[in-house]
């Protein structure tokens, strides 16, 4: 549920879109949230003892600074061996262990929060994937448990028809939600969506996200479901282009039938808020 609430508040941060040359918008968000899920398998070198049960969560808000990011973060963890000596952030590729680049707390208590500040050079680095939390314990002084820190955010727009373009055919009352939760961990992307529509003029007989700004029609990025019905829930990977057009708001999501094969009910996707550019 924690998620749920921290992606509302997704929602309400600010977002600035900057043109660059050559047509493709860069999106920076002045605030993002971040999160680790941490676990012995992560660990490297794997830690010793009887830790398949040991579980860790971090989770902070990133906000933007002159010189980088200010980080209010909170940490739980549990099912640990022993004490928890001290959890940190380190720099270092997903299996490879590296430096401490901030401690958070030392000994830890499951639920310690606590602000960090980030110079430029680990944002970046935490935004390309290339950070991780572990926690530290008397038995694993290398790490017990670790988990690679990501962006996340989610959205839920409403899909009509009123939205759709060219204008679709006896379909006022259609009408659809897509709620999607986007996890980005360097250069990619998972959308964790799921799509609810209702008075359809006919079947649903695809669904998509497409590339375009509100109002305009554009080629398709994700195939979510074809044939579809209400409920559908999947998993896409997302990259590139389309990762920088969700994070612009420059990707919308439609339901196509038979009577509306253009589409008949169409929902633009807000900006979601994964990167913070210095
Ligand atoms: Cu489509």
């Amino acid at each position: 549920m924690r998620w749920k609430s921290l992606a509302l508040l997704g929602c309400a941060v600010g977002i600035a879109v900057v043109a660059v040359s050559g047509g493709a918008a860069r999106v920076t968000a002045e605030q993002i949230h971040v999160r680790a899920l941490m676990n012995a398998a992560e660990e490297a070198p794997a830690p010793a003892g009887s830790t398949a049960a040991a579980r860790g969560t971090f989770t902070a808000t990133a906000t933007k600074t002159a010189t980088g990011a200010s980080l209010q973060w909170r940490l739980t963890f549990g099912n640990l061996t022993g004490d928890a000596v001290a959890a940190h952030i380190h720099t270092g590729a997903p299996g490879q262990p590296g430096p401490v680049t901030v401690s958070l707390c030392g000994p830890c208590t499951s639920g310690a929060t606590g602000t960090a500040q980030l110079d430029a050079t680990v944002l970046a680095a935490l935004q390309n994937g290339g950070t991780y939390v572990n926690v530290h314990t008397p038995t694993n002084r290398g790490g017990e448990i670790r988990g690679q820190v990501g962006s996340v955010a989610s959205v839920r727009p409403v899909l009509n028809a009123r939205q759709e373009i060219p204008k679709p055919k006896g379909a006022a009352r259609a009408k659809g939600r897509f709620t999607a939760t986007a996890v980005k961990t360097g250069a990619s992307a998972v959308l964790s969506w799921r799509l609810t529509f209702s008075k359809l003029t006919g079947r649903a007989v695809a669904a998509h996200i497409h590339l375009g700004r509100r109002g305009v029609a554009g080629p398709v990025a994700v195939t979510l479901c074809g044939p579809c019905r209400s409920g559908v829930a999947g998993r896409s990977t997302v990259t590139g282009q389309v990762l920088a057009a969700l994070e612009a708001g420059r990707a919308y999501v439609n339901v196509h039938t038979p009577r509306n094969p253009a589409g008949e009910i169409r929902a633009q996707v807000p900006a979601i808020p994964l990167t913070i550019t210095p």
